[in-house]
């Protein structure tokens, strides 16, 4: 009976915790429990957790850089934990004016800013390592590790590559709740409506490609698994199968199916394109094109503007103003 429980099962099945493959030159902590409440979201077995080196490096980095931000946000609401619980989605640790560049600004200046930033992304490069690392060690490919760099690249982008590119860490995002959407929509207007960026458009589609693509899946998984199809080895050898079905289902209603592998691939590119043409499109911004709109009206995308208004001046290209 239990072989062929879905996911409507109330069946847990208890029995001893399961410590994984040996480790060698690894060390794990905690020896591992059950946890009826978790059978309902995914495996009851809780731990024992891989402790390692760098794992543990960047959780120290992490808390290092949250530490920082913290502590500066506190300071802004002048040490009342009240006003900092109540107002944090709105305090903020700003990155430096841009008259400093990229040089080294007072702690008070963004130079807490550079600090913090130095080590969250430490602590998510360490993380990084540590994910490749368990994953060569279970003999796996890293495609997991691979597809998390992909956001990294795009993180890096926003807050280090660009902005070396800009010469000046003013360019960089905040760090802050709300703060970081100001950010995002003050970029957009800076540089002439990120709309108009064909990159932001692909990073978008791969966005709601991912979505759909999810959907499509986990629904044709669950759709299937009353018969075993989260489970089934006969669908290589026989007929009728779940995964059959699935594959069917598709090929009946649009007229073209996936394969059990080739899902996962289409759903890996989605996912690691969005951030990864992404992070192009912001790498363009300010530093190749300084404005989407005009970019988009020169190559016949946009239209331009009827003169409704007399001219201005644009701000921007005033000289003597103060940085
Ligand atoms: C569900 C996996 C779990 C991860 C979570 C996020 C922190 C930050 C730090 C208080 C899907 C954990 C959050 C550790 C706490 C402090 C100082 C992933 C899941 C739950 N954003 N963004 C959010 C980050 C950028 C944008 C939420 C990070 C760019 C918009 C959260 C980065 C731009 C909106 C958050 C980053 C941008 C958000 C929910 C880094 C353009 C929202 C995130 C490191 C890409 C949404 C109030 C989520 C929101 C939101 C975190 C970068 C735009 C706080 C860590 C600069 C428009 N962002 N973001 O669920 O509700 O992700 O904001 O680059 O509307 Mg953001
Ligand atoms: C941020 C990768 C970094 C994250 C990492 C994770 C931790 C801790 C802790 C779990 C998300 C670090 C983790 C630190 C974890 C715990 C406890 C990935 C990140 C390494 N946009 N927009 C995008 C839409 C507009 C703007 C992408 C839609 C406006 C800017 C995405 C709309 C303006 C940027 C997207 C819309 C604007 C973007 C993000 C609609 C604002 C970017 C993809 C319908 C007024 C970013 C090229 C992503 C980008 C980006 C969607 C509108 C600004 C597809 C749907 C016009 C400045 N926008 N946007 O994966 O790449 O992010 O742009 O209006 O920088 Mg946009």
């Amino acid at each position: 009976m239990a072989e062929y429980q879905n996911i409507f099962s109330r069946v847990v099945i208890h029995g001893p915790v399961y410590a994984g493959v040996p480790v060698p030159g690894g060390w794990r902590a905690g020896r591992g429990s059950h946890r009826t409440l978790l059978g309902r979201i995914g495996d009851t077995q809780i731990g024992p957790i891989y402790l390692g080196l760098t794992g543990v490096a960047s959780l120290l980095c992490g808390f290092i850089a949250i530490e920082i931000i913290g502590l500066n946000m506190l300071a802004s609401v002048h040490w009342s934990p009240i006003q900092f619980v109540r107002q944090l989605p709105w305090l903020a640790l700003e990155p430096p004016p841009p008259s400093y560049g990229l040089r080294l600004p007072p702690l008070a200046q963004g130079g807490w800013w550079l600090m913090a930033g130095f080590f969250l992304t430490m602590a998510i490069l360490l993380w990084w390592v540590r994910m490749y690392r368990r994953a060569r060690a279970l003999g796996m490919g890293t495609h997991v590790p691979w597809a998390f760099a992909s956001a990294i690249w795009l993180y890096l982008v926003l807050g280090f590559i660009r902005p070396l590119l800009m010469g000046s860490w003013g360019e960089a995002v905040p760090f802050g709740i709300f703060p970081h959407l100001d950010w995002t929509a003050a970029f957009s207007l800076r540089y002439g409506n990120l709309f108009y960026n064909p990159f932001h458009a692909l990073s978008i589609a791969f966005l709601y490609g991912s979505a759909l693509l999810f959907a499509m899946h986990a629904g044709t998984i669950l759709a299937v698994s009353r018969f075993g199809g989260d489970r089934e080895v006969e669908q290589i050898v026989d007929r009728g199968t779940a995964a059959e079905r699935g594959a069917l289902f598709w090929r009946w209603t649009m007229g073209f199916n996936a394969t059990m592998e080739s899902i996962h691939r289409w759903a890996w590119w989605f996912a690691v394109l969005c951030p990864l043409v992404g992070g192009i499109g912001i790498l363009l911004t300010g530093t190749v094109v300084d404005n989407w709109y005009l970019w988009a009206v020169k190559h016949g995308v946009a239209p331009v503007y009827p003169h409704l208004f007399p001219a201005v001046a644009d701000p921007a290209a005033a000289t003597g103003a103060a940085p």
